[in-house]
């Protein structure tokens, strides 16, 4: 079965019109304020080159420590709520499933990409992962649950909504490149991904 067609994968094309697009932006420019923008550090001490913040009870942080679900951000603050525009994304496209309790945004600047991963530090796989694109075109890659498996891409661009749930919950994804540019939604170019979950 080629991934992208895997029970539990949508692709929901256009999901947000430019008008919610902008008012996503506007939403994450809040919690940017409250949470600063930060460069996580994998565990063997290299940056990565997204640079990301959270809102909810809950955030995503990697440091030398490790991945994990944190209530706070590294300086110390907890994580501002989770906007209502995200939530109400989550509530129409997970129906069944409990409230999100954490939404990590992920910015892309010029040649941000993001590695071949699994989301697999939250409680319950039950629960899918909801993830919007904003701002510029991205090559998304998604393969299986096992690393070796066969992948295939997608562009995806501002205003689709992905969800990851059922068969499709673990599977291998990342982000190869960006094209910077491609968008006029933020003001100096690049591309937000926000990421909804039920974390504990
Ligand atoms: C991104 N997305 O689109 C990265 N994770 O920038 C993800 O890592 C992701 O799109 C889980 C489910 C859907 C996703
Ligand atoms: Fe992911």
């Amino acid at each position: 079965m080629p991934p992208l067609r895997v029970k539990g994968f949508e692709i929901h094309v256009g999901y947000l019109d430019v008008p919610a697009q902008q008012a996503l932006v506007a939403a994450v420019r809040g919690v940017a304020r409250a949470a600063p923008f930060f460069t996580p550090e994998t565990r063997r001490g290299q940056k990565m080159s997204v640079r990301m913040t959270s809102a909810g009870s809950f955030g995503w942080i990697s440091d030398r420590k490790g991945y994990r679900y944190a209530p706070r951000h590294p300086d110390g603050t907890a994580w501002p709520q989770l906007p209502a525009e995200v939530r109400a994304i989550w509530q129409d496209l997970a129906p069944g499933a409990p409230d999100p309790d954490s939404c990590l945004v992920n910015w892309y600047g010029e040649g941000a990409r993001m590695g071949l991963h699994q989301d697999r530090d939250e409680a319950d796989f039950r629960w899918p992962v909801v993830s919007v694109s904003l701002g510029d075109q991205a090559l998304f890659r998604m393969g299986g649950t096992d690393r070796r498996d066969a992948t295939e891409s997608i562009w995806l661009s501002s205003g689709d909504v992905v969800v990851m749930g059922g068969d499709a919950r673990l599977a291998h994804h990342g982000i190869d490149r960006i094209r910077f540019g491609s968008s006029t939604l933020l003001d100096r170019g690049g591309r937000i991904n926000l990421t909804l979950r039920v974390s504990q």
